[in-house]
Formats: structure tokens, C-alpha cells, sequence
């Protein structure tokens, strides 16, 4: 698939936005300025970014606890996603979904399911609805390593299989489930084989590799949304910082890091675009630092922002049908 040279910066900016929003996030909870838990996707953006690249209006997208950078790219402002994270009553959610359950459903941005393997079924009757509405979107789930050994996945990889659904179950393998390698919790090199028990197909791409993402979502996408049906995506990949804010990680072996570090996404991408000569390392510069403004800016947004009244407590529970009725 053919990348446009003004994509690649776009994607470079993207990329950017998303790690330095992690980054910020990381430092503010330092502080402990932010309420709850956070879970941070910094190493991972090309996937995220890439992975966007071809989502379409009107798909619906499951993200995992890992994603606030996708979910940026699906239409929640850097202003409502910080502020939600602050807990404050201008956040994507009011404030009451925080990082973990931040979601844009209008966007086709589902958000996040806090029991792992679960969001793997349930995708099925998002694919449902498109097919049976026949409006040429997809339904796209993602979910870790160490979630793909969950048995609800494999009920919902079998399901969209014999239903033939318009499902894509993307596997982000970052090396790691909490502290257990994904070495020691699987016995396949390539967790994209599980797709050949439900008789779908399913390939393993280098997930900090932008091009190769795109490459990959772009062919997978274009089939599942022609009635090909459902297929499997692995992205090899690696999570910088521990599994949450506060983990001290020592279970990882600093050489590891180290190799990861030299495949670096952006720094890859960096590469790709200085090499082309589509642009000078000080518009590169540039294109850093309008993030860094964004960014600057929805933290002021948030902090300026009023926490939810009391009154809304018990508001945002339940689902209202009009009329009143819950549903
Ligand atoms: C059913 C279930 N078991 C355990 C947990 C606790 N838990 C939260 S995240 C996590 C690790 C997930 O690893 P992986 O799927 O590889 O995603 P990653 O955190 O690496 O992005 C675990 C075990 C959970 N949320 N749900
Ligand atoms: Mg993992």
C-alpha cells in the first residue's frame, strides 16, 4: 500500500502526539495528580497510528487498557481526553470513565473492557450489526498477549468465524503480560497461528514498523470489509515504561530494552523521512513541537476545568431511552 510523502509526516506528528501525551501523563501521575490508574502505550504508537491510518468512518473500534494514543486518533480531543483523565466534568466522559473507560461511541471508539478477553466476544455483535446493516464497516478489536490466552478470545474468534463476520482481532504482543513474558505464557512463536483453528487468516508484522502496520491493516481491512471475513493480526511490539505507572519492572532484562530502544518507531520513521529528503530535521523539529503545544494546552484546558458536581453521582449509569425507560 502506497503511503502519500505528506502521510508520512502527518503520521510522524501523530506518533509524536501520542508519546508525548503519554509522557505527560506519565509525569503528572508522578505527582499524583492524576486520579486512578494509568497503563501507558509509549513504544507502541506505530501501531496505533498505523493501525488508524485505515480505520473508516462509522467502524467500530475496542480498544485495550493500553490505547489513549488510538483514542486520540478516533476523535476524542487531546483537551477532553486529558480532562477526563483529570476526572473533570469537561472529560470525554464527564470524568467518570477516567483511563480505563474513556470512549467515544459516536466515534466508534468503544473504549476499554476491564475483564481481559472479554471486549473478544462481544466485538462479534458490533461485526453483527454492520453485516447486518451491510454498510461496508468493520469491526476491529485489540487486546494484548497475554489476553489472547483468555478462552472468551478464542469463543469469539471461533463465533465470528462460523458467522463469517466482518471482525478483525488485532493481538498487540508487547513482550508481556504484567510481569510474565509472553515466551513463558504461550508456546508458538506466532500467536497469529491461532487463526488457523477457526480457519480465518492470520499474519505476525513487525508492529514498529509504520509502513508495515498500514500495509497490513490496509489488505486485512479492505478483505474483512468486502465479506471475506474475520482475520488475525499480530503486532510485535514493546511497551518503554512498566506495565503501570508506579511498576518498578524488574523482571525485564536491560539488554532487552536496549535492543528495543534501537527500533524505536519514530526514530524509524525519522529515518525514512530524512533519507527521502521530505523534510529537514528542523521541520521535524517543528512538527515536535506544535505537539508539545496541543499538549501544553490540554493540560492547562483540564487543570482550568470544574470537577463534576455531586448531583451527577448516580447520573450516566444506566443508558436512557427516550421516554425514560432504561434500558
Ligand atoms: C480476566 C482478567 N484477568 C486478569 C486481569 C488483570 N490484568 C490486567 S492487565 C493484565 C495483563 C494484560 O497483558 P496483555 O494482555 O499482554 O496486555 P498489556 O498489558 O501487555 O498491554 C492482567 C493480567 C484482568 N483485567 N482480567
Ligand atoms: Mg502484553
Amino acid at each position: 500500500m502506497k503511503v502519500a510523502n505528506e502521510d508520512l509526516i502527518k503520521l510522524y506528528g501523530e506518533m509524536w502526539l501520542i508519546r508525548l501525551f503519554e509522557k505527560r501523563l506519565s509525569d503528572l501521575f508522578a505527582k499524583g495528580v492524576l486520579p486512578g490508574f494509568i497503563h501507558l502505550g509509549i513504544g507502541q504508537e506505530a501501531f496505533m497510528a498505523g493501525t488508524h491510518y485505515n480505520i473508516k468512518s462509522g467502524d467500530s473500534v475496542g480498544t485495550s487498557h493500553r490505547e489513549h494514543g488510538l483514542l486520540l486518533g478516533l476523535g476524542i480531543s487531546p483537551n477532553a481526553l486529558m480532562a477526563e483523565l483529570y476526572g473533570k466534568a469537561t472529560g470525554s466522559n464527564k470524568g467518570k470513565g477516567g483511563s480505563m473507560h474513556a470512549c467515544s461511541p459516536k466515534n466508534g471508539a468503544l473504549g476499554c473492557n476491564g475483564i481481559l478477553g472479554d471486549a473478544q466476544t462481544i466485538i462479534n455483535g458490533y461485526a453483527f450489526s454492520h453485516k447486518f446493516r451491510n454498510d461496508g464497516n468493520i469491526a476491529i478489536t485489540i487486546f494484548g498477549d497475554g489476553a489472547a490466552n483468555r478462552g472468551d478470545v478464542h469463543e469469539g474468534m471461533n463465533l465470528a468465524s462460523v458467522l463469517n463476520l466482518p471482525t478483525v482481532f488485532i493481538i498487540v504482543n508487547n513482550g508481556y503480560g504484567i510481569s510474565m513474558s509472553s515466551k513463558d505464557s504461550s508456546n508458538i512463536q506466532d500467536l497469529s497461528a491461532r487463526a488457523q483453528s477457526y480457519g480465518m487468516p492470520g499474519i505476525s508484522v513487525d508492529g514498529n514498523d509504520v509502513l508495515a502496520v498500514i500495509e497490513a491493516t490496509g489488505e486485512a481491512f479492505k478483505r474483512t470489509r468486502e465479506g471475506g471475513g474475520p482475520c488475525v493480526l499480530e503486532f510485535k511490539t514493546y511497551r518503554h515504561q512498566g506495565h503501570f505507572e508506579g511498576d518498578p519492572v524488574t523482571y525485564r532484562p536491560k539488554e532487552e530494552l536496549d535492543m528495543w530502544m534501537k527500533k524505536d518507531p519514530i526514530k524509524r520513521l525519522e529515518t525514512i523521512i530524512l533519507e527521502k529528503g521530505l523534510a529537514s530535521p528542523e521541520k521535524l523539529l517543528e512538527v515536535k513541537n506544535e505537539q508539545i503545544a496541543i499538549i501544553d494546552a490540554a493540560q492547562k484546558f483540564a487543570e482550568e476545568s470544574p470537577y463534576p458536581d455531586i448531583s451527577e453521582v448516580y447520573t450516566d449509569v444506566y443508558f436512557e431511552l427516550e421516554g425514560g425507560a432504561l434500558k
